[in-house]
């Protein structure tokens, strides 16, 4: 009989093809089995998927395929997070229409996703540009305007005069519009926010409830929310008396204070110098400091630059007169938008004052040498001493924070704060390929919101995508003009959109009831399957996404439609892949296709090739010459298994006594079973894959060293039994990695499919252990212990065994070890002098 070829094409397709038929991946609602919700990041669909994307799909399929064999009930399924800028620039360039772009792109890149073998529940495919989801997104929209968090406000955005048009931060390069490379400026416009500074401290203290996330991840979290415990400190101003409150950490630096420095945004500048012979350049000065943007204005690198007010303001602590400066520096944002400054003490007063020639005061001295504010480098941030500092004195910074908090409260000149980086989460977009902001405007009745009941606001299709001032919606008169909801009278649209990241906050709860045209998601159903069991992506969404993600899950829990208040459990966040020393990108050229590899040696060398690669959560560099040992490796299985193809199902089954087995037999059984060890501990423990796939490479070489011969006699029936165990063994351990070839071969060794059905192996306890021998140990040929080791023990773990015993190490204590000898299986010698 004709040897089976490994025709992988016509196998991976068969398999597909199978999947697909028996549902293999159709989450079972009614299954008794315990839930498993496994979740990879639903794409943008750009575009073609290269391997460096493949690896985020694939490994999500490992994880759904093993939890399957570990016998849960798994949801798997994927979505498009379909609107935003590409989208729409494409449009502005090629003049597709956003939608048809989109929906190619879906197209090409589902096809590749079903190239590689990736198994989702299809029916649940989500779309967040179609109406039938968007709607929901607009539905959040409303719960949040209805409890407060959802309000409109006066906020910057980048502006590009010669576009006239609004710009998104990343069309911004180095300052300039990307398309015209015109200075870049800051204008204000109303725009929508959802309340999220008021989850700060809940989205901190649940970052203890994330067991199953990356410390990496939690650490990015905490940061971005900045949780900062200062006082605010009430500065007068010296004619009005008013106060300016300052925030700061370190009152303990109070009697430094040189100056105060103001936000250019800072409402009362403006008071302060109206009608003052410096007010034009002031205003030109705040106004040039405002157009450098928010990320500019606080890099390191970025000069400090201010101007004098001309105004005065009296420190409550001693009554020192500190001039009011503004500068570039300080944001509005942040804090009270006014800080005192201590160019002593904080770097950037200091590279100010030094700057400006403003006083520098020392108030803190280091203890050991004297500081002068002449010969200062630099400013002295650590702890010291107390000088300069009236009453506390003498006193150890650290406590005199504390001491002058108590007395600035206790005159009430101050009050204790807790200050969040985290600003409220913006959400308008002047764009037009994104869900409508549901509002509308009414010259009586005001701001309203749409009611639910004309949900979706629909997104019309026929706009004009030239660029100009604003939303290209503004221009389509059918969509503007609305009827009001109170009086019926005419009213206006909001023609602003969402940002994509508010629909791609909410879509792993539509994924439960993706069809329910009634309700976002299905309560029940959400608690059932929720939270996520495992949550896999990219690095680059830690932040924002998982934060915008977390604060909707905890609003809509706040509001009852959720039981629990952290949506994924287990967080995965996989590497990058690399070539040429770079990320890949259609712009760079470096870009591996996945679909020529998988013409030329198919689906499974590829997964194998990229699980391999190296730690799954690292970034590794490609290599297309690992490509073919994985496919080799492949190649060695299919070869192992196909030339005993006529003996699987002539050769009768029986129970594995392992003391009836051949010294070489049991050897090879008791290598298995560590293997399905290994592979399962690897697995358990954060997803091992490369280290997982190695020892199973480690077992097939073993099974060639086993030699199996075709069997004439029981004895190598015997042995037969015990190669066909390992065989199964290999296939099941690496079907979840090589899904098609390990199903096609679990076939040929007489099995009805799917081998996903099949149980994940568990070992045989008493089989992994080793046998152990007695070996016998001498100090300068004298028999000084005995120990048990395992008899396969390689002379150097031998070695190491022997000379960290405990009886042995006090025997050798104040000699020196010259020798060892090993005698394998029999004795140590070690020679001291
Ligand atoms: C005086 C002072 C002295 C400060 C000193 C620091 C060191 P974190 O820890 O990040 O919260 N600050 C306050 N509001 C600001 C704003 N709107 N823009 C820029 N800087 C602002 O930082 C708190 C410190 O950042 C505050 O404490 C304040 O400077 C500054 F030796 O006040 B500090
Ligand atoms: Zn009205």
């Amino acid at each position: 009989m004709a040897k089976r070829e490994y025709n992988f094409i016509d196998i991976e397709g068969k398999w597909q093809g199978f999947w697909e038929g028996c549902g293999l991946f159709r989450a079972d609602e009614a299954s008794k089995k315990e839930k498993f919700y496994c979740l990879v990041m639903f794409p943008y669909p750009s575009g073609t998927l290269h391997v460096g994307h493949g690896r985020n799909y694939i490994i999500g399929d490992v994880v759904a395929r093993y939890k399957m064999m570990k016998g849960h009930n798994v949801l798997s399924a994927i979505g498009w997070d379909a609107f935003g800028l590409p989208a729409e620039n494409a449009a502005i360039k090629g003049g597709t229409h956003p939608a048809i772009w989109t929906k190619n792109n879906i197209k090409a890149m589902k096809r590749q996703l079903h190239r590689w073998g990736v198994g989702y529940d299809w029916e649940r495919e989500i779309t967040s540009c179609n109406p039938d989801y968007y709607q929901w997104t607009q539905w959040i929209f409303l719960k949040l305007y209805e409890n407060n968090l959802a309000y409109k406000k006066k906020a910057a955005v980048n502006w590009c005069p010669s576009c006239a048009t609004v710009l998104a931060n990343e069309q911004v390069v180095e300052g300039c519009c990307e398309r015209c490379d015109s200075p870049v400026r800051q204008r204000d416009l109303e725009q929508w926010f959802f309340r999220i500074s008021q989850y700060a401290q809940k989205l901190l203290d649940d970052i203890s409830l994330l067991e199953g996330w990356p410390e990496r991840v939690k650490t990015m979290q905490a940061n971005w929310i900045g949780r900062s415990e200062g006082i605010r400190i009430d500065f007068k101003l010296e004619n009005s008396g008013r106060a300016l409150p300052c925030f700061t950490t370190r009152p303990d630096t109070l009697y430094g204070v040189t100056f105060i420095s103001l936000a250019p945004e800072h409402p009362v500048l403006r008071e302060l110098i109206s009608g003052t012979s410096q007010e034009k350049a002031v205003m030109d000065f705040a106004e040039r400091a405002r157009n450098q943007g928010m990320v500019e204005r606080t890099a390191e690198g970025t000069e400090k630059e201010g101007m004098f007010t001309g105004k005065y303001a009296i420190n409550p602590i001693n009554n020192d007169k500190v001039p009011i400066w503004v500068a570039n520096y300080v944001l509005m944002e942040y804090g009270t938008g006014a800080v005192m400054g201590v160019p002593a003490h904080d770097q950037r007063d200091f590279l100010f004052a030094k700057k400006y020639n403003l006083l520098i005061k020392i108030v803190i001295q280091p203890g050991d040498n004297e500081l002068h504010a002449g010969t200062m480098k630099e400013a002295y941030i650590d702890d010291g001493i107390q000088v300069n500092s009236g009453n506390f004195d003498g006193m150890p910074n650290t406590e005199a924070i504390n001491k002058i908090t108590i007395h600035l409260e206790f005159k009430g000149l101050g009050t204790k704060t807790v200050t969040y980086r985290l600003r409220d989460w913006l959400i308008s977009r002047q764009r037009y390929w994104g869900a409508p902001i549901p509002i509308i405007y009414c010259e009586k009745c005001g701001t309203l919101p749409v009611p639910e009941s004309q949900l979706p606001v629909i997104l019309p299709e026929a706009v004009e995508f030239k660029p100009h001032g604003m939303s290209p919606l503004a221009e389509v008169d059918s969509f503007t003009n609305t009827v009001c909801p109170k009086c019926s009278g005419t009213a206006r649209r909001e023609i602003d959109t969402m940002d994509t990241f508010v629909d791609s906050s909410w879509y792993f709860l539509r994924y439960l009831s993706p069809k329910d045209s009634s309700h976002p998601f299905v309560t029940k159903k959400v608690n059932k399957w929720l939270p996520v069991d495992q949550y896999i992506g990219g690095v680059e969404h830690a932040i924002l996404h998982l934060l915008y993600s977390r604060f909707i899950t905890k609003v809509l829990c706040d509001l009852g439609y959720l039981d629990f208040k952290e949506p994924f459990r287990h967080l995965f966040t996989q590497g990058m892949i690399i070539k040429e020393g770079a990320k890949m990108s259609k712009s760079r050229g470096n870009v591996v296709s996945p679909d020529i590899l998988i013409d030329k040696y198919g689906a499974d060398t590829q997964r194998l090739y990229i699980l391999f690669i190296g730690p799954p959560q690292k970034d590794a560099e490609w290599n297309d010459r690992g490509v073919i040992g994985a496919h080799r490796f492949l190649n060695r299985l299919w070869q192992k298994i196909v030339d005993y193809e006529d003996f699987y199902i002539r050769i009768q089954r029986v129970d594995i006594v392992i003391n009836n087995l051949s010294p070489a037999a049991k050897t090879l059984y008791r290598q298995t079973n560590q293997t399905i060890r290994k592979v399962t501990e690897d697995m358990e423990t954060s997803w091992h894959f490369n280290t997982a796939i190695a020892s199973v490479m480690e077992l097939l070489n073993h099974v060639d060293a086993f030699h199996v011969a075709i069997p004439t006699s029981a004895a190598e029936e015997l042995d037969f039994h015990v190669f066909r165990h390992s065989m199964e063994t290999i296939l099941l351990l690496m079907a979840p990695f090589t899904p098609h070839i390990c199903e096609e071969l679990w076939e040929v060794m007489g099995h009805k499919p799917s081998i996903f059905q099949k149980p994940w192996p568990a070992y045989d306890k008493d089989a992994i252990l080793e046998e152990v021998i007695e070996i016998v140990v001498q100090i300068n040929s004298k028999v000084k212990s005995r120990l048990s080791v395992p008899v396969d023990m390689s002379e150097d773990e031998l070695k190491r065994i022997v000379l960290n015993d405990e009886r042995i190490a006090g025997f050798l204590q104040g000699k020196k070890v010259i020798n060892t000898i090993v005698v394998p299986g029999k004795l140590v010698n070690i020679v001291v002098k």
